[in-house]
């Protein structure tokens, strides 16, 4: 068997969920699972208002991700399923040995080089028809 490079994932950084409107879907998680807002911020790039909550300090983060415009990666998944699960994050160590690390198993990245994500992170994203329907980010923290 080929010997592949590490991913070099560490830990689950957050799932990403898509909704309407990002005050509303705030107040729903603090109000009903006690998740605490610990940053917000809007990435015109990928056309979205973010917020992360978290229910402890360590742990993996809810990402509610509400779109900025229609065409937007978010706004296209709204329209087709409604709000719900968009994507898996996956803290990686070094964001551009992880994709190479996918691209040798044969999976497809969405970007040629990483993009700029949470906190100035570098993310890179991949298709999730390649990874058994879900959308994984990579996601190398700041
Ligand atoms: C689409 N598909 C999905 C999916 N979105 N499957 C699972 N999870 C999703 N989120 C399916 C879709 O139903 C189609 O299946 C197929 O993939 C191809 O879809 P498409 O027509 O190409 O769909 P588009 O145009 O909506 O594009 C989908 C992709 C797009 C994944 C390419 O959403 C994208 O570029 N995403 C990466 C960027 C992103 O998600 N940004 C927002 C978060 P059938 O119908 O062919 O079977 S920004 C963020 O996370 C930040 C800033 C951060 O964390 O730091």
């Amino acid at each position: 068997m080929e010997d592949l490079p590490d991913v070099g994932v560490l830990h689950i950084d957050h799932v990403g969920i898509a909704v309407a409107d990002i005050d509303e879907a705030i107040a729903f998680y603090e109000r009903t699972f006690g998740l605490r807002c610990v940053h917000q911020e809007t990435n015109e790039e990928q056309g979205v208002r973010e917020a992360m909550m978290a229910a402890d300090a360590d742990g993996a983060r809810i990402q509610l991700l509400a779109p900025l415009r229609p065409d937007s990666a978010i706004g296209k998944f709204l329209d087709r399923n409604g709000p719900g699960l968009q994507q898996l994050a996956y803290t990686v160590r070094d964001v551009d040995a992880a994709s190479a690390a996918l691209r040798a198993r044969g999976l497809r990245l969405l970007y040629a080089e990483p993009k700029r994500g949470t906190g100035g992170s570098r993310i890179n994203f991949v298709h999730p028809k390649d990874a058994g329907g879900v959308l994984v980010e990579l996601v190398e923290p700041a």
